[in-house]
């Protein structure tokens, strides 16, 4: 008799998120049974909240639950055993946390508290990705940074990763569980969110290319990042859940591009300078900016055998055409995402 090998079983918290789509399809591909939870607003609105899950729905298996219950988070763990459960959900905007710094550190600090301590109690062998930011280095104290650069937030949003941070390792120290960090830097693609900026810049770019904006406001330009491709990035994730230990791993490009550089090449892509419709406007500016953000990812490269594929030209120019193609495909409706208009400029 053939002898099947079980499927292995993976949670993803924040799957309806650009990395949680990914990932989605990533462990599909890799033969996993993959389960989510969403929220249960989430369940109501399927085309504009699960839209990032359009062409799996049919092979994934969700759940309603909020991170900002413990009870819930335990019922649908003390329901079914997972292998791995990714836990991606957070208040992820910098920006907003700002506004509401609150809301930020209960949803991203409790939530991953839940999740962490419901594991513990239900089903402890599973292992535990938690993803960290680079947001968490902030003021850096080195360039490039990595693993062992000390941690300096400057955004309620860093703090609440660097908490999620020592939360994942206490668990791990505490109660011998698989617990590992993936610090990562920036990552986009065309399923990025319309209040980041990579995504405001190749919407916008997008829009005036199509006569239907006229300007495109944004704040500091000269903030430096280094982006990857959100592809590339749930690769990451998933082998550092594959390792014979847990432990955390920088995950990043190490090339550092200007949020001017960003728009230099977008506007181009659609034969534009960006210099004639990009205006700089205070209102985006933030009140403690994090100015340079570039990963070393030596240990990555050498524990993983991680490498990402995407380069920054490559990833900018499949933002602009995939924007292009889904405005045209629109008309001049406004797309709604994860409850933010395009092209509102919220971000
Ligand atoms: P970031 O991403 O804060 O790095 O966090 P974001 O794209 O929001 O900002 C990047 C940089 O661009 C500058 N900027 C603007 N940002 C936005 N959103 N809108 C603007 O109009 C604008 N103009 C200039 C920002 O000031 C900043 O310097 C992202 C998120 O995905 C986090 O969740 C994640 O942890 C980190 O990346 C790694």
């Amino acid at each position: 008799m053939m002898n099947v090998a079980a499927k292995k079983k993976a949670l993803i918290t924040g799957i309806t998120g650009q990395d949680g789509s990914y990932l989605a399809e990533h462990l599909l591909t890799l033969g996993y049974e993959v389960h989510g939870l969403i929220r249960r607003v989430a369940l109501e609105q399927p085309e504009h909240r699960l839209s990032r899950l359009r062409n799996i729905l049919g092979q994934i298996q969700i759940h309603a639950a909020s991170l900002e219950s413990y009870a819930s988070v335990f019922s649908v763990l003390a329901k079914q055993q997972f292998d791995e459960c990714y836990h991606l959900a957070a208040q992820s905007f910098v920006g907003e946390s700002f506004i509401d710094g609150f809301s930020t550190m209960s949803t991203n600090i409790n939530g991953t508290h839940y999740v962490l301590a419901a594991l513990r109690e239900l089903q402890p062998r599973c292992k535990f990705y938690f993803a960290g930011s680079s947001e968490m280095f902030g003021n850096v104290r080195e360039t490039p940074q990595r693993e062992s650069t000390p941690f300096h937030p400057r955004s309620p949003y860093g703090i609440s990763k660097v908490a999620g941070f020592h939360l994942t390792t206490n668990f791990r120290e505490a109660y011998g569980m698989f617990c590992s960090n993936g610090i990562l830097f920036n990552h986009e693609s065309p399923r990025r969110g319309f209040e980041f900026v990579t995504r405001k810049i190749t919407e916008g770019a997008a829009r005036i290319k199509l006569g239907l904006a006229k300007e495109l406001k944004l704040g500091n330009l000269d903030a430096q990042r280094d982006w990857g491709h959100a592809r590339d990035y749930v690769r990451a994730m998933y082998l550092i859940l594959q390792q014979p230990s847990p432990d955390d791993y920088v995950v990043a490009t190490g090339e550092a591009h200007s949020v001017r550089e960003f728009c230099q090449l977008a506007f181009a892509e659609v034969g534009l300078d960006y210099q004639d419709w990009v205006k700089a406007d205070p209102t985006f500016y933030r009140p403690a900016e994090v100015d340079l953000l570039v990963g070393d990812a030596s240990k990555a490269h050498a524990a993983l055998d991680w490498r990402p594929t995407a380069d920054f030209q490559t990833l900018v120019k499949e933002m602009v055409h995939a924007d292009l193609e889904l405005i045209r495909s629109q008309g001049s409706k406004p797309e709604i995402v994860n409850g933010v208009t395009a092209g509102s400029q919220r971000g």
